[in-house]
């Protein structure tokens, strides 16, 4: 069984079935803005974990909390976000959510950021989910037919 499913990431890593993404958004950048931040709901089919990101536009991207201490918002980088089965996982402004700093020059410029989120599962093996991810100054409304997703951001 575990030979299988290793069997199946090594083939089609395309057809990632796993973590699904739901409304992910990133925030636009002015002028002279070094970094921004990503969202989105990841809801896995199994116990795994986010432990990294990267994008082609970005030259630093981490995964970050975001906590009250006293009156001032905190962040700090974590090592990984751990998703549990069937439980959507919220990156949101105020909480979690992807950092992405020392961004290149083509980052204002793009329509969609190109996103590879890294997983590793409870066996420690990693697999990569790579989305698109548009930009936007607030989440997305959820649509109620899953088929409008697919006209989104092309
Ligand atoms: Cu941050």
């Amino acid at each position: 069984m575990v030979l299988a499913s290793l069997m199946g990431i090594l083939t089609c890593v395309g057809a990632w079935a796993q973590v699904s993404v739901s409304g992910a958004w990133v925030r636009p950048i002015v002028t002279g803005q070094k970094a921004t931040g990503a969202f989105m709901t990841l809801t896995a089919a199994k116990p795994i974990s986010l432990v990294r990101v990267s994008s082609p536009l970005v030259g630093v991207a981490q995964l970050h909390s975001m906590s009250m201490e006293g009156n001032t918002m905190k962040m700090a980088p974590v090592s990984e976000m751990k998703l549990e089965p069937q439980v959507p996982f919220q990156l949101a402004p105020g909480g979690y959510h992807l950092m992405l700093m020392d961004l290149k020059p083509e980052f204002a410029k793009a329509t969609v950021l190109p996103l590879v989120l890294t997983f590793k599962d409870a066996n420690g093996v990693e697999t990569q989910k790579e989305i698109e991810v548009p930009f936007s100054m607030s989440a997305p409304q959820a649509t109620p037919a899953p088929s409008e997703h697919m006209h989104m951001s092309h």
